[in-house]
């Protein structure tokens, strides 16, 4: 037509929207297409012939075979729970298979339970690398995982007659584990011990010693509505002979059976000692075993691209679960340059630019040190440690140049270079992983605001200082809302579709659009469901403890949840004196008081390590304390007490989506972030908690009106430790609501009087914990909880909105954070 150019070929709208990629419907591949004709091409659609067509839809085509850069999470724990429940509805296939299992006579709910947890981890910092693994999944991200096949996960736990913690194995590998692909084609050797020598005055070449074997065992992580998986590959010791060879022609036949047994013991536990170092070989061993093995996997992937060894950053990253895998810095040192021929300061410029690192805690206690000479026992005997003209390559080369550079920018400043020294001087000296971790990184971040702010006002104070500030950084931790909403609280994530009129997986994917829930919130009859939703999940918790623990519980009271990993920073010990306040409280009212009183249950969960004299009392005076008051027939229908046995995901499951209220109530500046706070107020529960770690931000999503604080805040806590330190004021003095609760312990009215002793002394005397400085205003904040309670629709209100603004808190989002800020990588849609 005259005047009128016709489009000239195709659909035009697929053509345009294709171009400004606005419109949802237009495939990706069209898109692509489209993309390559206007930019690799430079033409149009008026001026693209077949030639130019086929150019186009092969440059597409090759963008599916480019090699993408990829990200590896190297992880000592990754506490995954169960994975049935989480795979059906990760593919959308639950509603299928429950009919299927109905079918043929099974009933899918109970064919569930009977799925073992595999307990990998430890506490906070496992359950965050499984729901970082599953974002990643879900949203396409190249992101792997590696860590240990432990063949016992972390122990179980019991009660005894007396009250305390017994401890047994978790033997979760003894029936067929259907979820992991065992690898006996993907193997590697790892050597311990042994010598390390200088051949034609290069490069060093390291043997003898003890070789182990190293097998892969791979589980599928499934992404949440897209056909993406990824994986996470567990290394499994193996003896690589029937003995040790070298020993056995040395005629040492003892040493050569005895490295064949310990072979297999190197993967066998988990160490449950969160939150402490104990300075144990084998843990060294397998931090290295698990480094070596994943490090010469990620290097023979990297092979296969055929690129030149000075690319490998470009093509993976690598982020350190806490100070635990800091020997891959040491160790890919030396791969580069005693196997790859890389110059040293080439080499120290890939590991700077492939290392990323997260810290969690700044407690002491928690610090990593490695014994020099176990160090060099266990990495290569007789090797000339200090020397850095020798090939074989240790933290100790990278001590000397380091602190080089350090003396050149502060000259003299002496203190500074022992600051920053990676070895701590000592009998023996000592290793200090955290600041190895923190020099061989590119990046180093903290898990919440205050945590990374701490982070860099203490124990990196001086890297800020010298590295500067751009290299410390924050991610505030997330979790997955797939498990922490809809697999644990199915009703709720239902209740939250139809009142937003969305499909699940919409939310689910994108979590800030739970803020819709805010225009409904006055909303009587989403008030009404909302607390049906809540009622049921309690009735839920409460049929699990009457079958597992034979107690009854009144789903009326209000239920106050503490399940964490028991340790004297978390306090738990404030919490139980605050029950046995409200115990003698309501035991000193009148009848006509006590119809006042707002009816209570209040649950515990947690394991303590099993060297942990303190936190093992802990739990034996909650559940002697819990014995007592259950069976009091004055004060029981108004407060009763449960320690649940054995703490594990998937009583977390239960647990979170039944409670009211939540205690997370750590000394300001101890807890670095807290998750199971994001996944209380994601399921509508209110948060009871100190102005600390992620709490904070919480509280800035939801606002403060609808969280309760107490406590003395972060920068006030070491001046109040000094103060109790060298200017003591006895307890009575200091917190007389607390001394006599602590009295009563004390005199045996809960059984056991004197054995109490060593933990009421940690409050009596320094109260390193402050519990004294804190418990009246505790005292207060639930005093605050009762009386918002009391309005039943006000605390509904305050429910739905705290579950409508926790969209900051999905682990979607924190990946996205590493991906961008650290690792550089991008969604790799599947067509
Ligand atoms: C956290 C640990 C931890 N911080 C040592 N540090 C361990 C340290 O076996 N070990 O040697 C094990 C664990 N765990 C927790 O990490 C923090 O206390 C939480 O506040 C935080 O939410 C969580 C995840 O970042």
């Amino acid at each position: 037509e005259k005047g009128q150019e016709k489009w000239p070929r195709g659909d035009e709208k697929v053509w345009k929207d294709g171009l400004r990629g606005v419109d949802k419907d237009v495939p990706e591949i069209t898109k692509s297409v489209v993309h390559h004709v206007q930019t690799s091409l430079a033409r149009q659609a008026y001026n693209l012939d077949e030639a130019g067509a086929y150019q186009a839809t092969a440059l597409s085509v090759r963008d599916n075979l480019l090699p993408t850069k990829r990200a590896y999470y190297l992880s000592l724990e990754f506490l995954m729970g169960r994975t049935l429940d989480n795979a059906l509805l990760n593919l959308g296939l639950k509603n299928k298979y429950s009919d299927g299992t109905t079918k043929l006579g099974f009933n899918l709910e109970d064919l569930l339970e009977q799925e073992r947890d595999a307990a990998l981890g430890n506490g906070g910092l496992g359950r965050l690398a499984a729901c970082y693994l599953d974002s990643s999944a879900s949203q396409e991200l190249p992101v792997w995982g590696y860590g240990l096949r432990y063949q016992y996960g972390i122990f179980q736990q019991l009660i005894g007659p007396d009250g305390s913690q017994l401890e047994a194995p978790d033997p979760w590998l003894q029936h067929d584990n259907p979820w992991e692909l065992p690898r006996a084609d993907v193997t590697y050797d790892v050597r311990f011990y042994g010598h390390s020598e200088r051949i034609d005055g290069m490069k060093a070449v390291w043997s003898g010693g003890q070789e182990v074997l190293a097998m892969a065992y791979d589980v599928m992580i499934p992404g949440y509505a897209t056909k993406n998986t990824n994986n996470l590959r567990l290394w499994e010791s193996k003896p690589k002979r029937g003995f040790d060879l070298n020993s056995f022609n040395a005629g040492d036949y003892e040493r050569a059976v005895e490295s064949s047994n310990s072979a297999a013991a190197i993967t066998s536990v988990l160490y449950p000692n969160d939150h402490t170092t104990f300075g144990k070989e084998l843990r060294l061993k397998q931090q290295y075993f698990w480094t070596a093995a994943s490090l010469n996997d990620i290097l023979r992937r990297f092979k296969n691209l055929d690129k030149p060894i000075s690319e490998f950053p470009e093509y993976v990253s690598i982020q350190l679960n806490d100070t635990h895998p800091t020997l891959a810095i040491p160790e890919l040192m030396r791969i580069l340059v005693d196997e790859e021929d890389v110059k040293w300061d080439a080499a120290w410029d890939i590991i700077t630019r492939t290392f990323f690192f997260t810290n969690h805690t700044v407690l002491p206690e928690a610090l990593e040190k490695w014994p020099v000479p176990l160090m060099q026992h266990l990495m290569r005997e007789h090797s000339d440690f200090k020397s850095m003209h020798a090939g074989n390559l240790t933290a100790f080369d990278v001590v000397s140049i380091f602190l080089q550079a350090v003396e050149k920018k502060f000259p003299g400043d002496r203190e500074r270079l022992a600051r920053m020294s990676l070895i701590e001087e000592g009998f023996p000296q000592n290793v200090r992983m955290a600041n190895l971790a923190c020099i061989g990184s590119r990046k180093v971040n903290g898990v919440a605001e205050l945590h990374s702010e701490l982070l860099k006002a203490t124990i990196m104070k001086d890297f800020v200082e010298f590295f500067g500030i751009s290299k410390f950084f924050n991610v505030t931790n997330g979790i997955t809302p797939r498990r922490w909403l809809d697999q644990c609280n199915p009703r709720l994530s239902q209740l939250i579709s139809e009142t937003l009129q969305l499909p699940k997986a919409t939310f689910l994917k994108e979590l800030s659009l739970l803020e819709g829930l805010l225009k409904h919130v006055d909303e009587p009859a989403l008030i009404k469901k909302w607390a049906a939703v809540k009622q049921s999940n309690k009735e839920r918790l409460a049929h699990y403890v009457e079958t597992t623990m034979g107690h009854k519980i009144n789903t009326q009271a209000m239920f106050d949840v503490q399940i964490k990993r028991l340790h004297e920073y978390k306090r738990q010990t404030l919490n139980i004196m605050g029950v046995i306040h409200r115990y003698l409280a309501i035991k000193a009212m009148t009848a006509e008081e006590r119809k006042k009183v707002n009816p209570k249950v209040v649950f515990f969960a947690g394991k303590a390590a099993p060297g942990y004299y303190i936190a093992k009392l802990t739990i034996r005076l909650i559940v002697n304390v819990a014995r007592i008051i259950n069976e009091d027939p004055e004060t029981k229908d108004l407060l009763s007490m449960f320690f649940l046995p054995d703490y594990s995901v998937s009583l977390a499951e239960i647990l979170i989506p039944a409670s009211d209220i939540s205690q997370h109530i750590s000394t300001a500046g101890t807890e670095a972030s807290g998750t199971s706070n994001m996944k209380f107020c994601l399921n509508g529960g209110l948060l009871l908690g100190t102005v600390d770690g992620a709490n904070i931000e919480i509280a800035e999503e939801v606002g403060e009106q609808n969280v309760f604080f107490f406590g003395h805040l972060t920068p006030a806590v070491e001046d109040l430790r000094y103060q109790h330190m060298y200017h003591p004021v006895p307890i009575e003095q200091k917190c007389p609501g607390l001394a006599k609760v602590i009295n009563e312990v004390a005199s045996g009215r809960f059984g056991d009087g004197g054995v109490y002793e060593p933990l009421l002394n940690t409050i009596r005397q320094n109260d390193y914990y402050l519990l004294t400085e804190d418990f009246d205003s505790y005292i207060q904040a639930l005093e605050l909880v009762d009386k918002a309670y009391q309005d039943r629709t006000g605390w509904i209100k305050k429910s739905i909105r705290t579950t409508a603004k926790m969209g900051k808190f999905s682990s979607d989002r924190a990946i996205q954070d590493y991906a961008q800020e650290c690792w550089n990588i991008e969604s790799n849609k599947l067509p």
